[in-house]
Formats: C-alpha cells, structure tokens, sequence
C-alpha cells in the first residue's frame, strides 16, 4: 500500500506542480518555487514509490562497501547526525529529476570504472583514474551540516579527503585561481540531461584560497560505506559554509582557471545564485528569507547561522572582498 508520509514542515506537493513545464517554458528555481510562495520546499515525499511506477527503468540499488576511516573530532555537527535514510532518499539531483525523490533512478548511473580528467592551468594536463587517487590520499570521517538554499538542512558523517590533497596532485599553475568542478553527463543513464533548457553539465567552482581551506572536502562515502549514487557517488564536494547547490556531484572534471566560472544555477538565474553563495542568514533569497532551515529528519526549523556556523575556519579569506556579494 502506498502511504504518503508528509513532513510536518513539507507543502502540498499540488501547490507546486512545475505549471511552467506543461507550458514549455523554461524553469528556474524561481519558477519552481513561485507556486509554493514562501513556502519551504518544492514538492517532496518520503520514499515516495509510486512517483516511479512508470517510465523509469528499474535498476537494482547500488551495493555499498564499508569505508574505514576515523571520525576527525575537530569537525563537530553540532546536532543530531540526520537518520541515513531521511539523507539518502531526498535529494536535489537535477540530472536525474526536479524533484527530490530520484534515488530510484540515480542507482542506474555506473559508478566503476570512474576517472577524473585534470585540465587547464596544471603543469600536466591528465586523467587520474579513481582508484589510484584514493591510493595517494587517506580517508577521514567528517560530521558536518549541509544548508540548502532551498531552506532544509542535514548533518551528515562524510567520508573522503582534504581537497586540498587533490589540488596538490594536480599540481596548478601559480597562474591558476579557481578550480571548476564538472558532474558527469551521462545521457543514457540521467533523463534530466534531455531538458535542453537547462545549461549541461553541472558546473560549479571555487577559489583555489577556498580550495586549500581545510573545510573543502571531497566525498567518498557517508555513513560508514560508499556513498549512493543519488548523494553523488563515486566523488562530490562538500564545502559545508556554502549553500548546498556549489558541491557538485559525480566529478569527472577538475579544471583550473584564472577566470571566474560562471556556474549551472548562475547561468539559469544570476540574480538568484552568484559564485559566492556563503551561507547567511541576514541576507534573503529574492523571494525567501534565509533566517531559517528546516533540519530534515525532524519538525525542527532551526535559526541558520552565519557561514552555516563555520566562520571561525572561512571568514578570513573574505576580510578582503567586502564589495562582492558574498552571500548570494
Ligand atoms: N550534479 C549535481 N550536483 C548537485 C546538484 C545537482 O542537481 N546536480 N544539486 C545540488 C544541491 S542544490 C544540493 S542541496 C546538494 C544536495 O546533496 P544531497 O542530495 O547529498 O543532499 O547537491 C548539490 N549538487
Ligand atoms: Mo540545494
């Protein structure tokens, strides 16, 4: 039997039903929130089976492979660890779907064999495969928050390595400045790729200063195994003090550049989503506040915090670029 098992803090999927896509034209997030007001959420469902009855191809769920690795005690959730279905089963994954419940099809992408190509400003252009990354750098837990900009929040024990470990291997150019992270698009694996409105593949960058900050980290795993594929196996970044949309799933590409990357979400709506897009809590979304979030999991909403709570590590590299907005 089919029970729809709504959050308290979730809204009637009905009121924001993407009208704009029977219209055929083109969406962005503001379209897609637009209908929910100020709303929390898109449309969501607790494992929502009967969203997939048709259609989708059925692939088995991904086995996942127990991940050693110590919990690293200097990065601390601060709040409950969010239950590891509630984490893996609502996602934002727009490859697979606008909607939140695409880990059915996520499991379809293959995830091995995985290389990561290594282009632009690097001494030595090349395609590292995955397995002989992993063996250059060693793995740590990491509990830490995740803030969406759409206003729900997680905590979750990461595992992977400092990306720091991988800009060294890469070896950048003095030149270099930002690193641009590319997800995988895979047309035959990942429906979303055939909305041709939306600017493929999914693109997001960094500072090579927010780079080599200790927090920036590139997933592995998440609760003690390999990491799903609808979390964004085989490799993702996590880069907790920034809003949830900046850590790219799925990376095939890690390309360095003197030249600011204008990202998938920047493309769609810039007045929405900028390079920055540290976590704020003063500085509203358009069309929502950000004063709080809603911790998934729980009824909880809970005041957000300035840099998602992490100032203490992040907040000096932008002493010096108060001009820039910062915070969208
Ligand atoms: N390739 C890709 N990466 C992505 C997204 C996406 O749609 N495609 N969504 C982003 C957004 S908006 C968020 S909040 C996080 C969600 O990660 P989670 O599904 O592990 O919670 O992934 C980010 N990375
Ligand atoms: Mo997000």
């Amino acid at each position: 039997m089919f029970i729809h098992q709504r959050r308290g803090w979730e809204i009637p999927e009905r009121l924001v039903t993407p009208e704009h896509i029977a219209r055929g034209e083109r969406p962005t997030r503001r379209m897609l929130l637009a209908g929910a007001g100020l709303a929390l959420l898109p449309g969501a469902a607790h494992a929502q089976f009967s969203l997939f009855g048709g259609g989708t191809p059925a692939a088995p769920p991904k086995e996942l492979k127990p991940l050693a690795a110590t919990r690293n005690a200097r990065y601390d959730g601060g709040r409950p660890i969010t239950p590891e279905h509630d984490a893996t089963t609502y996602n934002n994954y727009y490859e697979f779907s606008d909607g939140k419940t695409l880990y059915k099809e996520a499991q379809a992408l293959p995830l091995d064999p995985w290389s990561i190509k290594v282009t632009g400003m690097v001494k030595e252009p090349r395609t590292i495969g995955l397995e002989e990354l992993l063996k250059k750098v060693s793995l740590e837990e990491r509990v830490y928050r995740h803030r969406c900009v759409e206003r729900w929040a997680m905590t979750v024990p990461w595992t992977g390595f400092p990306l720091a470990d991988l800009v060294r291997v890469a070896e950048p150019l003095g030149s270099a400045k930002y690193v641009v992270f590319t997800t995988i698009a895979d047309q035959k694996n990942m429906p979303g790729l055939r909305k041709s409105y939306y600017p493929w593949p999914y693109v997001d960058g960094l500072t090579i200063q927010e780079a080599m900050n200790e927090l920036s980290f590139l997933t592995v795993g998440m609760y003690g195994k390999t990491a799903p594929p609808q979390n964004g196996a085989p490799i993702r970044l996590t880069t907790p003090w920034k809003y949830g949309f900046k850590q790219v799933k799925a990376i095939v590409e890690v390309h360095f550049t003197d030249k600011r990357p204008v990202s998938f979400w920047e493309k769609l709506a810039s007045d929405e989503y900028g390079f920055w897009a540290n976590v704020n809590p003063a500085v509203a979304h358009p069309r929502w506040s950000q004063a709080t979030e809603s911790v998934l999991g729980s009824q909880e909403v809970v005041p957000t915090k300035i840099w998602n709570g992490y100032g203490e590590f992040v907040a000096s590299m932008y002493d010096d670029k108060k001009s820039e907005k910062l915070f969208v």
